[in-house]
């Protein structure tokens, strides 16, 4: 994989974690009250653990808390920046009880940092490409929550690219992510100027799920629901897998929230 950007080797994870769908998974945060259906939201996440395997990468599955029904977007808890990790503050005082058990779970690969109070950061608002960290100001994301990413990164030798608000999203990768050495994108909501500053090669989507895949090595999740494959992504001998995840959606997540990505030394991972 190559762009300008890219200057690390692109490689499948390491060690992915994930953890269960509580019980208490239809009462999580959401902006629709649409009907979620737990034992096929659990059936599309045990779909989604056996994909990230069939990528090469070893599953850590973490239990569910049912005091936490957002746990299954463990993303959310903590940014893995190569050696160090930060873990995170949730901008959602709801979803702060989930970060103990993920930092415990972490320990053995990364040395951990935390965030202070007013900081706040959800992992679905930072986006890697190479040794750039792209990050989302949300409802969930603040400046002193940048700041605090941006004090681990250097650690790594990575750099911390702020990208205004984008009206409408959750999060920054609501709105983009990677496919490939591609960063799909939903251009009407999001400015993509860090994005054209930094050379990174542009795929405008109009579907905001389409926008959120999980590239793994040369195997690119994707959402299986309202997409229609965009041909240039099976020009670059990618291997494209659908992936059913709607009950995640109908929770505001998609691909890349239901699992925290550690990469192989000296490589990085989407
Ligand atoms: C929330 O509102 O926090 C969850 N219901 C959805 C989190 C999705 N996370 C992500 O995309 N990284």
């Amino acid at each position: 994989m190559e762009t300008r950007a890219l200057e690390l080797p692109f490689a499948a994870p390491a060690v992915c974690l994930v953890r269960e769908v509580p019980t208490t998974y239809p009462a999580c945060l959401r902006r629709e009250r649409t009907e979620i259906f737990l034992p096929e939201a659990r059936r599309q996440h045990a779909v989604y653990v056996e994909a990230l395997r069939q990528c090469g990468a070893r599953v850590v599955v973490l239990p569910a808390d049912d005091a936490c029904p957002d746990c299954c977007f463990i993303e959310d808890c903590a940014v893995v920046t190569g050696a160090h990790a930060l873990v995170t503050r949730p901008g959602a005082p709801s979803r702060r009880a989930e970060v103990a058990p993920v930092a415990a779970a972490l320990a053995p690969w990364c040395t951990l940092h935390g965030m202070e109070e007013p900081a706040t950061l959800d992992g679905g608002d930072v986006l890697r490409v190479g040794r750039r960290l792209f990050v989302g100001y949300s409802e969930r994301t603040n400046a002193a929550g940048l700041a605090a990413l941006a004090r681990v990164a250097a650690l790594d030798g990575l750099e911390v690219v702020p990208v205004p608000a984008a009206a409408g999203a959750l999060h920054l990768k609501s709105l983009c992510s990677l496919a490939g050495p591609r960063l799909l994108v939903h251009r009407p909501c999001l400015d993509l100027s860090p994005f054209h500053a930094a050379g990174i090669d542009l795929l405008p989507i109009d579907h905001p799920w389409a926008t959120n895949c999980l590239t793994l090595g040369d195997q690119v999740l994707i959402s299986a629901d309202g997409w229609a494959l965009p041909g240039p992504l099976l020009d670059r001998g990618l291997r494209v897998r659908p992936l059913a995840v709607a009950e995640f959606h109908k929770g505001d997540g998609a691909l890349t929230c239901l699992s925290l990505r550690i990469p192989r030394p000296g490589t990085w991972t989407a």
